[in-house]
């Protein structure tokens, strides 16, 4: 799967894709993700990606024109690609859009900046609108790492052990997650006090074990 991210900041994402699992499927051709800074689809002296709003106010607004280009340049004419625009008014990002995300060939994200973005960039290029959660950002860019990494370990290969994947994902929605414990058996952090793993974790039936992770286990969203 491919990922185009169009940004006025690309800096931001460098650090984060070198690292761990999304690194390993880069390597392994699983994954394709190309950070694109939107001043190259400028064509004035200053690079210019923004201007003053129409009907006054303050702050600037991210102009259409590179945008427009820049979409162009980089949709994909064979293959399913969907193209996002991030915004605090867009539709909540769960793990549903998510999994739908995950079937396309491309994904192509644009992260607006300043005050916002010209709307007809959400009219007229964008298929989506989405938001991450109910605050605001100063930015698309961490939602668009969080959209990455969402959609990147339901991409097959991504997750080492696929099957542990399929396991935690119920029929119905969301998926379950239950508590894990690794050694020491008893963590001590001062004198007289134990913090203390689970016993039945430790007994080694593992149909009771299942059964309290069912029991523990959380559905998300
Ligand atoms: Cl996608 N953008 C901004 N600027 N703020 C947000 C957001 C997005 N999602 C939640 N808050």
């Amino acid at each position: 799967m491919r990922f185009d991210v169009i940004t006025i900041f690309p800096e931001i994402f460098k650090s984060y894709l070198e690292e761990g699992l999304i690194a390993r499927a880069q390597r392994k051709k699983l994954l394709e993700i190309r950070i694109h800074n939107l001043r190259r689809w400028t064509t004035d002296a200053h690079r210019t990606v923004d201007d003053r709003p129409f009907g006054g106010g303050r702050g600037m607004v991210m102009k259409i024109e590179p945008i427009y280009k820049a979409v162009g340049d980089l949709k994909r004419k064979n293959g399913k690609s969907k193209i996002v625009i991030f915004t605090p008014r867009g539709e909540r990002f769960n793990q549903k859009i998510a999994t739908e995300f995950s079937k396309l060939g491309q994904l192509i994200l644009i992260c607006g900046r300043y005050e916002g973005v010209d709307e007809r960039v959400a009219k007229y290029i964008a298929d989506k609108k989405i938001s991450i959660g109910s605050y605001v950002l100063m930015g698309g860019e961490l939602a668009a790492l969080v959209v990455v990494e969402t959609v990147a370990r339901l991409v097959p290969g991504v997750i080492g052990k696929s099957e542990l994947l399929k396991k935690r994902i119920t029929k119905k929605k969301g998926f379950l997650e239950y508590p894990q414990y690794t050694r020491p058996e008893i963590f001590s952090p001062k004198k007289g006090v134990a913090w203390r793993v689970p016993k039945i974790l430790l007994s080694g039936d593992h149909k009771k074990i299942e059964a309290w992770r069912e029991k523990h286990s959380k559905i998300v969203e």
